[in-house]
């Protein structure tokens, strides 16, 4: 009965897939962006992205294998050994061998995941020579994008109207002034919190660091591909979490050359302003 009942379930789990792919449903990704339906992760543009998903494919293949072999397993053992095929079940209690195997075998399973595990935990958090630097800071609810190198810095505040339904596409990504960054440059990040905790997410990037109050983070990427990426504020801030995207804008490094000089006249810095009037003048924008 059971063994019918898994046939059946499986049978309808292939039926249903099926019509989800013939019905043109992309469980495909995209750069930069969800696309309905996604099953996999956004496209990588950058190495250490290129890495995650590698590492991410490895383990889904050794969990798929140890599932099948404790499924196959399983219904060995529902066939083989039920009261009616086996009326008079065996003793047997110890077996040396087969509990040394199922004591090693997951350990050197759990060694063949660890080490390119750290190897790319080490690669995300020691940042190779930069050559450039850009000063995230979190606040409620927009990011503030700084280049300290250059000497200016700028409000990145969703592009919708205040009842967030008129909205720019792609809709509670877009914002009005993107981080952009030359193509194919290794980028730190300092990562920065103005109040309370945010976190500074962008997946195409396979960055992920949180913006702490009071604590500068590290972190770099290097885009290896033009176009615009985009990631959202990841961790719970308030009221407004979800209305505060992080767009960045990857140019050639002739056009970043052209917008820096102009984003240097755009936001020429008042000096001497305190923060926190800054930040006063920034949240009154929001609200
Ligand atoms: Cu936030």
């Amino acid at each position: 009965m059971l063994v019918m009942r898994l046939i059946r379930s499986a049978a309808v789990f292939l039926i249903v897939a099926a019509a989800l792919a013939a019905g043109g449903i992309a469980f495909a990704a995209d750069y930069g962006q969800p696309v309905p339906w996604q099953m996999v992760f956004q496209k990588s543009a950058a190495p250490t992205m290129d890495d995650i998903i590698w590492f991410h494919d490895l383990v889904l293949y050794i969990i798929i294998a140890i599932t099948v072999f404790v499924l196959a397993l399983l219904v060995i053992i529902i066939m083989k050994f039920n009261a009616t095929a086996n009326p008079t079940p065996s003793r047997t209690t110890h077996n040396t061998l087969l509990e040394v195997a199922w004591t090693v075998i997951p350990v050197v399973i759990l060694v063949v995941i660890a080490i390119p595990s750290f190897r790319i935990l080490f690669v995300q958090l020691n940042t190779p020579p930069a050559d450039l630097t850009i000063k995230a800071t979190g606040k409620q609810w927009y990011w503030s994008y700084s280049y300290p190198d250059s000497k200016f810095e700028f409000d990145s505040i969703l592009a919708c109207d205040q009842s967030r339904q008129k909205c720019e596409p792609p809709r509670l990504l877009a914002v009005d002034n993107e981080m952009v960054v030359p193509v194919n440059k290794v980028v730190r990040m300092h990562v920065i919190g103005a109040e309370v905790i945010h976190a500074f997410a962008v997946p195409s990037f396979g960055i992920k660091i949180d913006a702490i109050p009071g604590r500068l983070n590290e972190t770099w990427f290097k885009a290896t591909r033009e176009g615009t990426y985009y990631g959202q504020c990841s961790e719970l801030c308030g009221k407004d979490h979800a209305y505060m995207p992080i767009a960045v804008r990857v140019v050639s490094e002739q056009a970043f050359a052209q917008w820096l000089a102009d984003a240097k006249k755009k936001f020429a810095r008042i000096e001497d302003e305190p923060a926190t009037a800054v930040a006063a003048a920034g949240g009154a924008k929001t609200e």
